[in-house]
């Protein structure tokens, strides 16, 4: 919707709705141009409203027909399309059945939001607010209604008509039409509406659940594409097994649909018995996917199923609850990920982008509580706070009370709250109730922004064999809060003797001997704990597993050397490796900054030697472990952001590590070469991922030929995009001819094409810029399909630091550039694309008021969409 005044919605203004719907029935007569909508629904007053408030339904670009109470026609004056395209009775009956016709045009919604086509084919997007863009209808997650729906389309155009639940009836129609019926039994919101329909094909499987419901598993694609659906559908009848385990949760339908779509703005969607889903997070083969692909479609393929419980069975009353469903719902994928692989691996993965993506965020100008307090346009806020964050909070809650409460607090959440939309409180009740622990100062991690910083101090008393560790915890300010109160902390932690062994952890007061690790709650701003008959003074170990999303600060550099070989957590092994790495880094780019020649610490060798010597019992951790800290981890620990200097640091430091453990690094590249065929199982995974670590530092030490051999002979994607973006960065003629190659040989396939746009964008070269502009006026550029318009525009922006942000600002302009054409087409993702100019108070002055600058051309331009609006103007505040 454009709008000059966009309005602010409060998450304190909510009302209950005026009237409730219980049954609808929708018909849909399809066309590209001319889609006629008719739908039919029994309304009523709802008791827990005032009784005189007025019957609105919203609706957006909606062409009225027609429209009929209880069978008469409506006269105009008695029904009236508003400014925001909303349509309000006067003078509504108590109870009655509401019937409208309306026309769309879904071949022009450029939006990907409601109704639209793809390819010929058509598709849905309902959450949050696209059902409005569909029919007239109380377009809010608090209404909850029984939909049947009847789909009429050409038959040889449409062969495929889909929508929720159950099949309930299908024939010929008038000329070649057909049509199909859809009746859901269980009552949803608006949002989880779907329709698919088109020239597809499927992929079928079953599934059985524990008590016996037999459920037809299909995966929807376009012919040609049936070959790659295999690894989705696995994933799907693993996240069924393991729901059903690990909380009980059957599947509830005769059916499971999945569609896969080339243009869609998100990852995918959880609609009830019709999941739509972004190509990308379904289709795979070993020739085409990455490891990381196939990864992402595990994750998100169980996301979305998880979501018929939590989501769908038990919704969010209003999207101010967003997290209620999101945050859950991630623990719950990630959980599941976790017991199909590495538990560790998955760990530091799931920080790494915790950190790379939703720190930054809460220190940034949207800051906002996983619970939000007021938004514009709701889109802006599906974000990695309300996501991994959100997902933290429940994982704090799972470490206070622990697995068998919370596996009660889950049992109690859904039954008690089955077919209803419901808010935070209503979790964290359940969870309360479940495990008899006060909960109630949990709810601060939901209404309070910003990244709690934790700082550690220790004391021993060797005469005493005693231990003493304080903590303390507070929180930076953020947009609209700014002051913070302190917020409980789980401290995971540990001692280790000077050998590394682990020391007794009996804390003062308690009888029991304690060992291993345990958790310190930390609730107040500062606390002290006395650990006794501690025989050595202790290295502490805190923070495993990363109970907590805070910012550990200040532990020695002595420390985080020995944590780093000695520790009995890994993901504490792996931290302490990086934060070491990060704090050598950060003083080189502080010599840089003063023009002197960055010195090198032997220990990173060292490290890099050691890691390599262990790297057979769990290459995915060694390869973890083998990474430098990314760029944007290290700018975030400066309080002056230099991205050229960070850049090129890391860049030379990468090369000194080649250089130093070429040997040690070319031995392990050869000793893990694949032999016989691709495996996608979590050890083969990491041999790749190590290998390609090896590549890396040999490359960046002056090997390219190295890359290029690889490439060359490359059999899967995985190691031959991990050559191509080394090669890119290349200035030699290899690096135009793998390009070239690399384009030549998949230029038909869509989501490969997109590897070789992002790789591009990614790429350090001198004159990234003119080759951006390039790109961007390539052929197979496209604006519209958002994957691509990621690809390129995402892709440099959030992945090309130095570039971005070239002191000239033409990386500014650049990015604006494109958000300024995108906007009219899909406001929502030309918002999404706009973030990384936000961070201008992040960068030096001279930075900053080139960035601010283009934020302001953006905003100046006429009919901005309120999404792009709210990013552009919160930024500038
Ligand atoms: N609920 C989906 C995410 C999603 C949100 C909005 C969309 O369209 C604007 C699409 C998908 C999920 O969590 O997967
Ligand atoms: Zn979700």
């Amino acid at each position: 919707m454009k709008t000059d005044t966009p309005v602010t919605i409060r998450r304190g203004d909510y009302a209950p709705p005026a009237y409730l719907v219980d049954e609808v029935a929708l018909e849909f007569r399809l066309d590209p141009a001319a889609t006629l909508v008719r739908a039919r629904l029994a309304l009523r007053r709802n008791p827990a409203a005032a009784p005189d408030a007025p019957l609105r339904l919203d609706g957006e670009g909606l062409q009225l027909v027609e429209a009929r109470l209880d069978g008469a026609v409506l006269p105009p004056d008695r029904c009236r399309i508003g400014e925001d395209g909303a349509l309000t009775l006067l003078d509504p009956p108590a109870a009655g059945v509401l019937e409208t016709l309306v026309r769309i045009a879904p071949e022009s919604n450029t939006a990907l939001s409601g109704l639209y086509t793809s390819g010929g084919n058509y598709y849905t997007q309902c959450e949050a607010e696209g059902f409005r863009r569909i029919t007239f209808f109380p377009d809010r997650p608090d209404v909850m209604s029984r939909y049947e729906v009847t789909i009429t389309a050409d038959r040889t155009l449409c062969p495929v008509l889909l929508s929720n639940g159950n099949p309930a009836g299908s024939g010929l129609g008038d000329g070649n039409t057909h049509w199909a019926r859809w009746v859901d039994p269980h009552p949803k919101p608006s949002y989880l509406f779907a329709l698919v329909a088109g020239d597809l094909v499927n992929v079928a499987d079953r599934f059985t659940t524990r008590s016996g419901r037999e459920v037809a598993l299909n995966i929807w694609v376009r012919r040609g594409d049936e070959d790659r659906c295999g690894h989705a559908m696995d994933s799907l009848k693993r996240s069924m097994a393991w729901d059903e385990q690990v909380f009980g949760l059957e599947y509830d339908l005769d059916v499971f649909n999945i569609a896969a779509v080339s243009d869609f703005n998100m990852g995918a969607m959880e609609n009830k018995g019709l999941n739509v889903f972004n190509t990308k997070y379904v289709l795979a083969s070993p020739e085409s996917a990455t490891d990381g692909d196939w990864q992402g479609i595990e994750t998100v393929v169980a996301h979305e199923y998880f979501h018929n419980w939590t989501g769908n069975r038990v919704t969010c009353r209003d999207w101010f609850q967003l997290s209620l469903k999101e945050g859950l719902t991630v623990f719950r994928d990630q959980e599941f990920s976790a017991d199909m692989g590495s538990r560790a691996v998955k760990r530091i993965r799931d920080v790494r982008g915790l950190r790379a993506a939703q720190f930054p965020e809460d220190a940034g100008p949207m800051a906002h509580p996983v619970r939000p307090d007021s938004y514009i346009e709701i889109d802006n806020f599906y974000t990695p706070t309300v996501y991994q964050k959100g997902a933290e909070v429940v994982r704090l809650i799972h470490t206070r009370i622990g697995p068998a409460a919370f596996r009660r607090g889950m049992d109690l959440y859904i039954a008690r709250n089955d077919n209803q939309a419901v808010t935070i409180e209503d979790f964290v009740a359940a969870m309360q109730e479940a495990s008899g622990i006060d909960l109630s100062a949990f709810m601060g991690w939901y209404d309070q922004a910003g990244t709690p910083e934790l700082a550690a101090e220790d004391r021993y008393d060797p005469e005493a064999r005693r231990y003493t560790l304080t903590l303390r915890q507070s929180t930076p300010p953020t947009p609209g809060q700014p002051a913070k109160r302190p917020l409980p902390i789980p401290v995971a932690m540990g001692l280790l003797g000077p050998d590394g062994a682990a020391l007794p952890t009996r804390l003062a007061g308690e009888n029991a001997a304690q060992s291993g690790t345990r958790t310190l709650l930390l609730e107040a701003a500062e606390q002290s704990f006395t650990f006794e008959d501690v025989p050595a003074p202790p290295v502490p170990s805190l923070l495993r597993s990363f109970s907590a999303p805070v910012r550990l600060q200040g532990v020695p550099r002595e420390q985080l050397r020995f944590l780093a070989v000695h520790d009995s957590d890994p993901f504490v092994r792996w931290e302490s490796g990086q934060q070491y790495a990060a704090s050598v880094m950060l003083e080189m780019v502080a010599a840089a900054q003063r023009g002197e020649a960055p010195g090198f610490d032997p220990a990173l060798a060292e490290a890099v030697a050691n890691t390599l010597a262990a790297a057979e019992a769990d290459p995915a951790f060694a390869a973890e472990a083998l990474s430098l800290p990314g760029e944007g981890f290290l700018a975030d620990q400066m309080a002056v952001a230099d991205p050229v200097a960070i850049h090129r640091v890391r860049q030379g430091l990468r090369a000194e590590i080649g250089r130093r453990c070429g040997p040690a690094l070319r031995a392990a590249y050869g000793s893990l070469a694949e032999t016989g065929p691709y495996r996608i199982d979590g050890r083969s995974i990491g041999r790749r991922a190590l290998r390609n670590a090896c590549l890396g530092y040999l490359v960046a030490a002056g090997d390219a030929a190295l890359a290029k051999a690889q490439f060359d002979a490359a059999t899967n994607m995985t190691d031959s995009l991990a050559a191509l973006s080394l090669l890119a960065d290349a200035a030699t003629p290899a690096r135009e001819e793998a390009l070239a190659a690399f384009h030549a040989r998949w230029r038909g396939d869509a989501l490969v094409l997109d590897k070789w746009f992002s790789i591009q964008a990614m790429a350090d070269r001198p004159d990234a810029i003119e080759a951006m502009r390039q790109l961007y006026a390539h052929p197979d550029f496209d604006l519209r399909n958002p994957n691509r318009a990621r690809a390129l525009i995402g892709a440099f922006a959030a992945g090309n630091p130095a570039h971005f942000h070239a002191e000239s600002g033409e990386g500014y302009r650049f990015l604006a550039d494109a958000v300024i054409a995108l906007d009219p087409i899909n406001g929502s993702i030309a918002a999404r694309l706009i973030g990384p100019l936000g961070q201008w108070r992040r960068q030096a002055p001279s930075r900053g008021a080139l960035m601010r600058r283009e934020l302001q051309r953006v905003l100046d331009t006429p009919n901005l969409s309120k999404g792009t609006f709210e990013k552009a103007s919160k930024a500038l505040l």
